[in-house]
């Protein structure tokens, strides 16, 4: 998963002559009638941002997929000897499973070792889970598997409370887009779901070299430039609006002392765009903030385990340590 889509836009706003994803336009208009102007990070993933993300995860710059899948691939013992401890049954929940690229490594793992759990993957994506749940009983035979499709604190309400311990995986350092204050609301809600004696496994990416980090938000293909501009596409297809791409430029920034990379799209004249009904009125070199890509340090990962009601229990550390993958469990 990616942290896409939280709330799925179902309804429709209707005006006198065209309908538009009512959710969609009304947190598009209230982010660029604030300022600073911003757009939710939930709308990058349409069909096109998927395939951009993909490219991104390919490009040489970033590095984040590759660490965190060398911890699955190299690591998944370590890990699973924390997760089985007596051996009692759990449900291994997934938020966000997507294709699980890299939890397949582990529920192979599991599976090798003959341990009672049922994998539970939560995507807000329909084609997702029926993918899942197409695939994966081919691939790794023995599986039990309940694909739940839907918002994750809606899935996990669902699971809570039915007496099987819980271990849940929040992977590809999706916690980093979120700002700090907000992530910690996101691990405290979690937890409340959760009881003592459950498990949460949790990626981070982590601080180093800022130049490294700065180009893999701003790789030479222009990638990752496309993957934020194509929110401005979507919003002209789905919303009614008339932006001119070639008026924005992908803008990124890495401050090594907060941990923020953040990214930008900058006017590059004054301009109004139409959205829906709306006008929106651009100064020159006014900037929309698309993204905040949060990097922490082991200290900080482990503060923000304990302010929000968990144990932090180990690091499993790519060969660079640039990504951990935190265990933690609930304070008893
Ligand atoms: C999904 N998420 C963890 C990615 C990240 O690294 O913040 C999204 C991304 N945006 C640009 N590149 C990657």
């Amino acid at each position: 998963m990616r942290w896409k889509c939280y709330n799925s836009v179902i309804s429709m706003l209707a005006d006198n002559k065209t309908t538009y994803p009512k959710q969609f336009y009304a947190d598009a208009l209230a982010g660029l009638t604030t300022y600073p102007k911003q757009l939710p990070v939930k709308y990058f993933y349409d069909a096109e941002g998927d395939r951009l993300f993909q490219q991104i995860m390919n490009c040489p710059e970033y590095y984040v997929t590759d660490c965190e899948l060398e911890i699955f691939t190299q690591q998944t013992g370590v890990m699973a000897d924390h997760i089985i401890r007596g051996g009692e049954p759990f449900d291994l929940i997934e938020l966000g499973a997507g294709d699980c690229t890299k939890s397949r490594h582990l529920l192979s793992l599991l599976l090798a070792t003959d341990t009672n759990f049922i994998y539970k993957p939560i995507d807000i994506s329909t084609s997702t889970i029926q993918f899942l749940e197409t695939t994966l009983p081919i691939d790794l035979p023995g599986l039990r598997l309940i694909g739940m499709n839907g918002d994750y604190f809606d899935m996990l309400a669902q699971t809570a409370g039915n007496g099987t311990r819980k271990v849940v995986l929040c992977l590809g350092a999706n916690i980093g887009n979120m700002p700090v204050a907000e992530a910690q609301d996101f691990c405290i809600k979690l937890r409340s779901y959760l009881s003592p004696g459950d498990m949460v496994i949790i990626g981070f990416d982590l601080k180093k070299d800022p130049h490294l980090i700065r180009a893999a938000y701003d790789d030479e293909q222009g990638i990752t430039a496309r993957f934020n501009l194509n929110l401005l596409s979507r919003m002209n297809r789905d919303l009614g609006a008339d932006f001119d791409l070639g008026q924005f430029k992908h803008y990124c920034i890495y401050d090594p002392a907060s941990g923020a990379c953040k990214s930008y799209l900058i006017s590059l004249e004054k301009q109004r765009v139409k959205i829906g009904d709306e006008i929106i009125a651009f100064q020159k070199n006014e900037y929309i903030w698309m993204e905040i890509s949060q990097k922490y340090d082991l200290a900080e990962v482990d503060e923000l385990a304990v302010s929000s009601g968990f144990t932090p229990v180990k690091h499993l550390l790519d060969s660079k340590e640039w990504f951990t993958d935190a265990i933690w469990t609930v304070k008893q």
